[in-house]
């Protein structure tokens, strides 16, 4: 529908360019995960206002290059809320709807994780990268790689719900892979445990949830190596009614990550 996707940078610096590891925080590539909306403008208040009370936060600043993307799919997000009526919807509006976490380039459609029944609530599009809001951040992640260097070095790519600390591969439930080493793999899963022992989220390999394929963990990893995590937020379980809790959880569930975004900057 033609949405702009937001993306904003937080540094010390932010108009120029400069030579400091850069790290991409996403949000809401489910159009009714809105809880995880909350978390990207959480991350963007926290770096912004608590410059000068917070020391790890000014370091961050002052050190990395934040970039955030709060909506990945406005227009799905729009949709699932504009009637008044919370619509349950999890894809994006081209047609009958593209999940934009079965869309991605790497391994796309290869092994049961997606659908290609356009009906279906894991659509995996027509082609790899069929979806604009796919595409347009794959541009973003590849103008990125500058003299060969691919300058973002690790990502969140926020969902709900479940409290987990996932990481690649999504494609299959082998460690060790085409492009992961057993060495790469180990670093996924320390630094994933760490996060977790923060926020009280369970630690596992995308895949021990079940299959994905064409998921942005994959590709961010797969094409980039970037060190790439999925979260799962807020509820650890429920029916649909767990994509809407009331606002009153926004504040703790979101503060929940604060010291896991801090930890993922600083490796
Ligand atoms: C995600 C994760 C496996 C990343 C997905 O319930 S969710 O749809 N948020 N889980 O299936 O893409
Ligand atoms: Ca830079
Ligand atoms: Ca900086
Ligand atoms: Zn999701």
């Amino acid at each position: 529908e033609g949405r702009d996707i937001p993306v904003l940078k937080i540094s010390d610096n932010a108009a120029k360019d400069e030579n400091e590891p850069e790290v991409l925080f996403n949000c809401n590539q489910h159009a009714r995960e809105h809880l995880t909306t909350a978390m990207c403008l959480r991350i963007i208040n926290r770096y912004t206002d608590q410059y000068q009370n917070d020391e790890q936060v000014k370091k961050m600043v002052d050190e990395r290059e934040i970039w955030v993307i709060p909506t990945v799919n406005p227009d799905g997000s729009e949709f699932d809320v504009e009637s008044g009526e919370y619509q349950g919807w999890r894809k994006n509006r081209q047609d009958t709807g593209t999940d934009l976490n079965r869309n991605w380039g790497h391994k796309w459609g290869c092994c049961g994780g997606s659908d290609d029944d356009p009906n279906s609530e894991t659509y995996r599009g027509p082609e790899k990268f069929s979806a604009p809001e796919t595409a347009a951040i794959r541009d973003f992640v590849n103008s990125r790689v500058i003299d060969g260097q691919q300058q973002i070095k690790a990502n969140i790519d926020f969902h709900t719900y479940s409290e987990l600390v996932m990481w690649p591969m999504g494609y299959t439930t082998d460690e060790v892979t085409e492009g992961m080493t057993q060495e790469e793999y180990d670093r996924f899963e320390a630094v994933g445990t760490k996060m977790a022992e923060t926020n009280g989220y369970t630690p596992q390999q995308s895949s021990a949830l079940y299959i994905t394929d064409g998921g942005i963990s994959d590709w961010m990893w797969g094409e980039h190596k970037i060190f790439a995590f999925a979260f799962e937020m807020y509820p650890s379980s429920g029916g649909v009614e767990g994509f809407y809790p009331p606002d009153e959880v926004i504040e703790e569930e979101t503060k929940r990550n604060d010291q896991a975004v801090n930890i993922l900057l600083e490796e």
